[in-house]
């Protein structure tokens, strides 16, 4: 007989303490993309403000701003020029203040994206930087001097790979010198061994809370640690100079995140979210339980990175479900047990469409595939994090149609390598490219799809005709309409946000089910059962749950939008058709 779970028993879970910033949901926000009110084809900030009533209407309580601050673009402003100015291809600085009051109006908040792991080349830290090797701010970024060869070539300090290809030390014939950087080598990494510079994005940060802001999405801020050695990395791709040999979190991260607590967050009722690639949910603890001041909350990536090809990490193979399962299961389980705090995404602007990469988004799939993942979302411990959604762009699209420079620098070092049949590697990379996540927003069927009058910065979707919010909006059985109704839910169900969670049918390969457990304000128990089909087939689901009385679940939410009863012990799903129950043990 199958194993089964006796979750009434087991239900003595930790339970957090509640917070706006647990329970508040987060729409990240592609400025570039997502509305232009000027013509010039690019998003900006009055066009974000003009949508606040969208957004009111959804369901979404904090707008996360990707940069808008000044930025000449090599990595669509991820290197910042200006911390204190707002680019004016997005507006003013005014404009950014009328935006912060317009959302608090509504009783919104909104976050700024803090990108201080590297400046732009054209930060004027960096210009002093690089004008001489006794500038004062020399020491604020990272400079090695080159290594000779044994022909009197010159060889960069290490053999590490950047995060765009090439090496990351950049020859700086000016003073004669390589600087250091992870990603482009118009991003330099600042140097945070330095208190000067440490003290600089302190202020900057403070400059933001004191005129609105409610906090800070910190990109890749848990690589602003290195180990000032700078080894050489293992060799793990054989006859190649450059190596993958960078390691996060280094020596110092979490100093210098105790400090930039103690320097500012501790002042302020702020929201704090890290971007923390390459760490582990052990790891993740650190960085987020309360006690050690450092993060709110994380957001990790073993989840987006299920499937990834050891060699090219740009495409993905196929993956079990039950890996996907295993990595959102440790997660939940260890956040909770170790009590750190989730920041739960399955789309950003550095992925692939959602519906494409976890479910089916083949046309008489895709809604469902998106209610299924909509349904798993918002149905696990942590704060929700969504973003504009849609499937992925056609792999037909030609590559100038892809405009991410770590796309183009991918293909352009495949082709450099001599790699077989890059036609076909191209396609592959190019259903996880970032680009598709990167399309200005599908509005309504009006031209340009009602981005912009004005010729887009990126292709549009081509399929905006059909699919666009508008059309979504007025469809009660729509995407949107499920999200929307799922957001209100989440909040009417708190034990979805803060429960516990528990995996049930470890290994079932076509079925993620789980149970949540929490305890509403009244001390009562509840709980509820999700059950997830993600294949294209019906499945008759066999609930491993100890409990006598499972054929009196009420169902809350069908993907389907019908009736679905537990017979005695066990479901049946139509493909990809996800299920909620609140179960009365
Ligand atoms: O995008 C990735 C994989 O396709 C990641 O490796 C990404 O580079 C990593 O998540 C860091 O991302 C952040 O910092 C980058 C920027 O390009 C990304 O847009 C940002 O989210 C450098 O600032």
């Amino acid at each position: 007989m199958a194993q089964t779970t006796n979750i009434s028993a087991a239900s003595s879970f930790i339970k957090p303490v509640k917070a706006w910033w647990k329970s508040g949901n987060v729409m990240q926000i592609y400025p570039s993309s997502y509305k232009d009110t000027t013509g010039t084809g690019t998003g900006d900030i009055p066009g974000i403000q003009s949508k606040i009533p969208y957004m009111k209407d959804l369901g979404i309580d904090i707008v996360w701003l990707s940069p808008i601050f000044e930025s000449p673009l090599y990595d669509m402003g991820y290197d910042i020029s200006d911390y204190r100015q707002v680019d004016p291809r997005y507006g003013t600085n005014d404009d950014l203040l009328s935006l912060f009051s317009a959302l608090h109006s509504q009783g919104m908040k909104c976050l700024l994206d803090l990108v201080v792991n590297h400046t732009s080349h054209q930060h004027a830290w960096f210009k002093e930087a690089r004008s001489s090797r006794t500038n004062p701010k020399r020491d604020w970024y990272i400079w090695r001097d080159a290594v000779i060869g044994p022909n009197g070539e010159r060889i960069p300090p290490n053999n590490w790979k950047a995060a765009f290809e090439g090496s990351c030390w950049e020859w700086d014939e000016g003073t004669g010198q390589y600087y250091f950087h992870l990603f482009l080598a118009e991003q330099p990494d600042l140097n945070w061994e330095n208190p000067d510079v440490r003290g600089a994005i302190y202020e900057v940060m403070r400059f933001w809370m004191d005129q609105g802001c409610d906090g800070f999405r910190m990109d890749v801020i848990n690589l602003i640690s290195k180990n000032t050695t700078f080894p050489d990395a293992p060799i793990t791709d054989p006859g190649q100079f450059l190596q993958n040999g960078f390691s996060p979190n280094g020596p110092r991260v979490h100093e210098f995140l105790q400090e930039m607590h103690r320097e500012v967050c501790e002042h302020y009722d702020m929201m704090t979210v890290g971007e923390v690639p390459g760490t582990g949910p052990q790891e993740m603890l650190l960085f987020t339980r309360p006690e050690r001041k450092e993060l709110q909350m994380g957001f990790t990536f073993e989840h987006v990175e299920v499937g990834l090809n050891a060699m090219h990490r740009k495409v993905v193979d196929p993956w079990p479900l039950t890996a996907f399962k295993t990595i959102i299961n440790s997660w939940q389980v260890t956040m909770e047990q170790g009590g750190g705090w989730h920041a739960l995404y399955i789309e950003n602007h550095d992925q692939p469409r959602s519906i494409s990469r976890y479910a089916n988004d083949a046309p008489e799939w895709r809604e469902k595939s998106g209610k299924l993942l909509a349904l798993m979302h918002m149905t696990l411990c942590g704060t929700v994090y969504i973003y504009q959604g849609m499937v992925n762009v056609p792999n037909t699209w030609p590559l100038e149609e892809f405009k991410d420079v770590e796309t183009q620098n991918f293909i352009k070092a495949l082709k450099e390598r001599g790699v077989p049949d890059v036609e076909a590697m191209q396609k592959r990379v190019f259903a996880k490219a970032r680009d598709n996540a990167r399309v200005p927003m599908s509005w309504d069927a009006s031209p340009n799809a009602g981005f912009s009058t004005g010729k887009p910065w990126m292709r549009v979707n081509d399929d905006y005709k059909e699919y666009n919010a508008k059309n979504q909006m007025d469809d009660p059985k729509s995407v949107r309409s499920f999200w929307k109704m799922m957001l209100k839910l989440r909040k009417e169900h708190e034990s979805l946000i803060y429960g516990s969670f528990t995996m049930l049918s470890n290994d079932d390969e076509r079925i993620f089910a789980y149970t949540r457990s929490g305890v509403d304000d009244n001390g009562t128990t509840l709980h509820y059962l999700v059950v997830l089909n993600f294949t294209d087939q019906p499945v008759t689901y066999h609930i491993p749950l100890d409990a006598e009385n499972l054929g009196n679940a009420s169902l809350v939410v069908d993907t389907y939008g019908e009736e679905v009863a537990i017979l005695k012990d066990q479901v049946t799903l139509r493909a990809y058709e996800g299920v909620l129950y609140q179960l009365w043990l």
